[in-house]
């Protein structure tokens, strides 16, 4: 069932959770948005406590406040997550839609890098199946050649906008993000197979049995799930 607890308290107290599993020593994943931002905060305060922890940042946001609250960063190439620590859009069991914050693509590589993928949400992120539109990222060039193969596969593609009337969002990587409403999608594995594969598209946002759990914040506490 669909929750309605979509509160800052109820992502805090996921956030911290999920802090909370991370062991002296690690190399922590340091995912992307307002939920994992609970997280690293609550990683700052335990670092600022002694515990020698090192981050790999998802994105230039994740980056900032990682340095912000005093964690060391450690770039991906140099260290391998023992825990990766990231937010989503949509969950289904252990299978997530991502990228609402269009760091999806370097998201997956660290999530999908870590021995162990802890996902972070409220209950409004969860769902039967998925349905959330699927971003993806796509050099600009190929645009209208990956738009019209969305729509060949059944898809609603729309090039994602800027907030302001100042043109398309820009990944960090300089491509462009068409988000695909897919419907229901009942096979997310043959989906994600299908997307990687087609010209242009640099990544998507289904991870598919990715998370290894999700701690699920609520008004009142927690819930680990799968
Ligand atoms: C990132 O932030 C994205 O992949 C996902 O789209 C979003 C979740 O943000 P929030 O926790 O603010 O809902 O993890």
């Amino acid at each position: 069932m669909k929750s309605t607890d979509g509160s800052d308290e109820a992502k805090r107290r996921a956030g911290e959770s999920a802090a909370g599993l991370v062991e002296d020593g690690a190399v922590v994943g340091l995912g992307t948005g307002s939920t994992t931002a609970h997280a690293i905060r609550a990683l700052g305060e335990a670092v600022a406590e002694g515990l020698d922890v090192r981050g790999v940042p998802t994105s230039y946001q994740s980056g900032a406040l990682a340095r912000e609250v005093g964690i060391p960063i450690v770039a991906l190439a140099d260290a391998t997550p023992d825990i990766a620590i990231d937010g989503a859009d949509q969950f289904a069991g252990g299978s997530l839609v991502k990228g609402g914050g269009a760091a999806h693509a370097r998201e997956k590589v660290v999530d999908a890098s870590a021995d162990r993928l802890v996902v972070v949400a409220d209950g409004t992120k969860r769902v039967d199946a998925l349905d959330h539109p699927v971003p993806v990222e796509v050099l600009p060039d190929a645009v209208p050649a990956v738009e019209a193969r969305v729509r060949d596969l059944g898809g609603d593609p729309t090039l994602r906008d800027a907030e302001r009337k100042d043109g398309p969002v820009v990944t960090e990587y300089g491509n462009l993000v068409l988000d695909c409403a897919f419907g229901r999608i009942d096979a997310p594995a043959d989906l994600a197979a299908t997307l990687s594969a087609v010209p242009g598209v640099v990544e998507h946002g289904l991870f598919v049995e990715l998370a290894d759990e999700v701690h699920v914040g609520t008004g009142t506490g927690v819930s680990i799930e799968r």
